[in-house]
Formats: structure tokens, C-alpha cells, sequence
């Protein structure tokens, strides 16, 4: 833990969409995440558009992070999380399919933990690129899995990840 009790704590939040326009969503779903209560946004990475991972034959992703600062338990989080999504037209259906707006909570703190609802890290952060390169853009040195998101990023083979030019925030 690296946050006193009471205070505010440090997380990450990975955003994805690759339908409609994904830039513009990413955008104002940062906007709605940032006036949520307990929920502050302190920094967000440039926008990047990504091949997609899993079935092929679906549009070309656009992702980020962000930095917050909460006042919410995971578990309250990530329910915020859920409602910002559902703001944004999200039908939690297809597993690994196209949408409209994905929020992930990454990083809580440093905490680890497995459950049926919530896996602290995400459990598949640190093998993708769409979310280690604008991770690694905010804090290089954050530790996933016992290694620094630096690291798992020079690790990997090229996943198709490119700059749009436009920061989420
Ligand atoms: N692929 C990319 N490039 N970006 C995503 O955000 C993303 N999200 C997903 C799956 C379907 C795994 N593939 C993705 O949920």
C-alpha cells in the first residue's frame, strides 16, 4: 500500500473502444469518469490506435490510461467504472468482442488480490502492449507482477500500436 487510510489512493484505469468514433469517446469518457464523486483524473496518456487482440475482423482499437485518485474501494471503483460504460452505451455481451467503451481498472495501489469479480493487477495488462505503452508513457516504474511496466513493455513483440497525436485529457 502506498496510501495512508482515509486519504486519497492512487489507481490506473485502461479505456478502449473501437466502435463508432473510439478518439472522441475515449475522450469524453475521461470527461464523465473525472466527475464522478471520489474519482479525480490526475493524468492521462496520449491516445493510441491498436490492432485488435482476440477475433479478428473488428475494427482498429483506440486506448489510453489514466491516472486517478479515489476515494473508492475496488470494489466501488470498478462500479463506477460499469456506470461510466453503461453512460456510453455499453452491453456487456460478447466476450473479446467489438465496444463502445471499455474501462479497466489496472493497478488499485499496489494490490493484489483474485477474486470471482476483481483481479488487482488486471490479469492481462502485463502482456499487452495497447495498455503497457500508454501505462509505461505515465509511470515507467509502476510494478506489475514484480516487474516494472518498463520492462514487460520492452519485453514484447511489436502488437501494432501507434500514436494518434491526441492526448485523452
Ligand atoms: N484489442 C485492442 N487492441 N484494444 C483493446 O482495448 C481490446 N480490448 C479487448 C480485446 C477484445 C481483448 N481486444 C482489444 O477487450
Amino acid at each position: 500500500m502506498q496510501s495512508a487510510p482515509g486519504g486519497v489512493i492512487p489507481a490506473y484505469v485502461a479505456f478502449g473502444a473501437n466502435l463508432g468514433e473510439p478518439v472522441e469517446t475515449l475522450r469524453a469518457a475521461a470527461v464523465a469518469l473525472g466527475r464522478r464523486p471520489g474519482v479525480e483524473l490526475v493524468a492521462g496518456s496520449p491516445v493510441y490506435r491498436t490492432r485488435p487482440i482476440g477475433p479478428p475482423g473488428q475494427p482498429d482499437y483506440a486506448n489510453a490510461v489514466a491516472r486517478v485518485e479515489t476515494t473508492h474501494e475496488p470494489e466501488a471503483l470498478l462500479d463506477v467504472l460499469h456506470a461510466v460504460e453503461a453512460e456510453f452505451g455499453r452491453v456487456r455481451d460478447v466476450r473479446w468482442g467489438p465496444r463502445t467503451l471499455d474501462l479497466d481498472l489496472i493497478w488499485y495501489d499496489g494490490e493484489e488480490r483474485t477474486d470471482e469479480r476483481l483481479t488487482l493487477p488486471h490479469p492481462r495488462a502485463h502482456e499487452r502492449e495497447f495498455v503497457l505503452r500508454p501505462l509505461a508513457d505515465l509511470d515507467p516504474d509502476l510494478v506489475l507482477r514484480g516487474r516494472r511496466a518498463g520492462d514487460w513493455l520492452a519485453g514484447l513483440d511489436p502488437q501494432g500500436v501507434e500514436a494518434v497525436g491526441v492526448a485523452l485529457m
